[in-house]
């Protein structure tokens, strides 16, 4: 019981976080969510809050940003993964494209691999600040790690891959 208060307050304390830089047409999930979405269903005791991290993603050395996946309002299925960068409060968003079942922070020091189209690893990295692992709960998902020069989310993979 005790663990189900402290889920719910959980949840509460997020579904009321931040809703100020929420773009509109989307917003973030309920627990009404959880009846519509099977894998966060299934997964809920494991996983209570698969849709939210907060981590230092633009390597300024505060941990204030926060990453969702939130929830499109014109058909509340679609879900987008989203980073909001916080500078001083004022958010700067990124759209990182569809989103896949749950979100984790990839915390700096990590060793990450990016990929050419045959697969083939072309990079390797030590990440120097957090990023968000984006997965499914039954495929293998992606890194997003913010390439500072670009100013842009670089999609990366598991270094394990790598030959
Ligand atoms: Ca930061």
């Amino acid at each position: 019981m005790k663990a189900i208060i402290l889920v719910l307050a959980i949840l509460f304390s997020i579904d009321g976080w931040g809703q100020e830089y929420i773009p509109n047409g989307w917003r973030t999930a309920t627990s009404k969510d959880y009846e519509s979405l099977p894998e966060w269903k299934y997964y809920k005791n494991d996983f209570p809050i698969p849709y939210y991290v907060s981590g230092d993603f633009d390597g300024d050395g505060t941990a204030d940003d926060h990453a969702w996946i939130l929830i499109n309002t014109s058909d509340n299925t679609q879900r987008g993964i989203f980073i909001f960068l916080n500078n001083n409060g004022n958010y700067e968003q990124y759209f990182l494209g569809e989103a896949s079942d749950y979100l984790t922070l990839l915390q700096r020091g990590a060793e990450i691999c990016s990929f050419n189209e045959q697969d083939e690893c072309t990079e390797k990295i030590i990440t120097k600040y957090d990023g968000i692992y984006t997965g499914g709960f039954e495929y293998e998902g992606v890194i997003f790690y913010l390439n500072q020069r670009k100013n842009k989310y670089i999609e990366f993979g598991d270094c394990a891959y790598c030959e």
